[in-house]
């Protein structure tokens, strides 16, 4: 991360930086055995940062993986701009570091974690997926993380939570995509996204801290964010702040700017098209020119074996 110069520091920051470096001295003071004896994990989010400890899964497609480089350049996140370059260039200064994250709702232990105490009740493991991005290009990263069903276990949903909705932190200050202007996308913020509950206590479902056996990059949602590898890269919701179960299926932030477009299962389906363009191939970022044949898209985006079984009987064009 870049330190800033202290007259760039406004008083509003002052805070979060006391309490970020005293968590820095204080990680410093325990030592690396310590904190990896104690199972705990020094979450700093700097650039780079090696994230140890994480056993690597039998999660993983044997498709080559996407260079580091596209990975964390050609993004989407719109907080911070619409173009693929803009998430890597305008969240350099972006603190993730503390970072609250409350999962509450219709659930017996509401309860707000710091992402170090995730960490020291989740072992995390690495996995090998594919991420389809609704506008018909695809990737294959390494993620690290652990199962969302394991804190949504922990948590104790009641009999009527039936759906998870997720929101990502609302920063105008921190994210330039959130103020009008250049880089404004004209969603509704804070970015909601949200699953069926059986969908997030599926073994796939991940909450990833990192990727590529590092600190997760600010650009691909910082510190935590969802991993969900048989749907449209849109439901992959980042830097969340809060994990809801609720009754009712949420709206999401797509759904409610083009509803004819973004349903809310977006499941990687090659037989339904999208009302702009094709489903039905893929180009892989790294791989693929703008010229070569694109590839097939599976259903499910390759993982109809382990989760098709959720949807037996329903409509996928219906519910698209
Ligand atoms: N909060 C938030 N989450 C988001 C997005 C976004 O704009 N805002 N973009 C989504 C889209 S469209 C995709 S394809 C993936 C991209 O993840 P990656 O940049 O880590 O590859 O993030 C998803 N999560
Ligand atoms: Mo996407």
């Amino acid at each position: 991360m870049l330190i800033k110069k202290p007259e760039d520091i406004r008083p509003s920051e002052i805070t979060p930086r006391q309490v970020y470096q005293d968590r820095r001295r204080f990680l410093r003071e325990m030592g690396v055995a310590t904190i990896a004896g104690a199972g705990l994990l020094p979450v700093v989010a700097d650039a780079g940062q090696k994230l140890p400890g994480a056993r690597k899964s039998a999660y993983r497609v044997d498709d080559k993986l996407t260079d580091y480089k596209y990975v964390t350049t050609y993004n989407n996140f719109y907080e911070f701009g619409t173009d693929k370059s803009d998430p890597a260039k305008h969240s350099q200064n972006f603190r993730s570091v503390p970072w609250t994250v409350a999962v509450d709702g219709e659930v017996k232990r509401p309860a707000r974690y710091q992402i170090e105490d995730l960490l020291q009740k989740h072992p995390i493991e690495e996995r090998v997926y594919r991420l389809r991005c609704v506008e018909a290009w695809s990737m294959v990263i390494p993620w690290v993380g652990f199962p969302l069903a394991d804190l949504i276990k922990r948590v104790e949903p009641t009999s009527r939570a039936k759906y998870v909705e997720f929101t990502t932190l609302h920063d105008p200050a921190q994210m330039p995509g959130q103020r009008p202007g250049l880089l404004g996308a004209g969603l509704d913020w804070p970015y909601i996204e949200g699953l069926r509950l059986d969908e997030a206590m599926h073994p796939l479902t991940l909450l990833a801290v990192g990727l590529y056996g590092e600190v997760l990059p600010n650009q691909n949602g910082a510190p935590i964010r969802l991993v969900v590898p048989w749907k449209y890269g849109f439901k992959s919701i980042k830097s969340i702040v809060r994990i809801r179960l609720v009754e009712k299926q949420p709206v999401s932030t797509w759904m409610k700017s083009s509803p004819r477009e973004y349903g809310f299962y977006s499941n990687v389906n090659p037989a339904v098209d999208h009302p702009r363009w094709s489903q039905a191939a893929e180009r892989r970022i790294g791989e693929d020119s703008l010229f070569s044949p694109k590839r097939k898209t599976l259903p499910f985006n390759g993982y109809a074996d382990q989760v098709a079984s959720l949807y037996a009987g329903m409509d996928l064009k219906k519910f698209f």
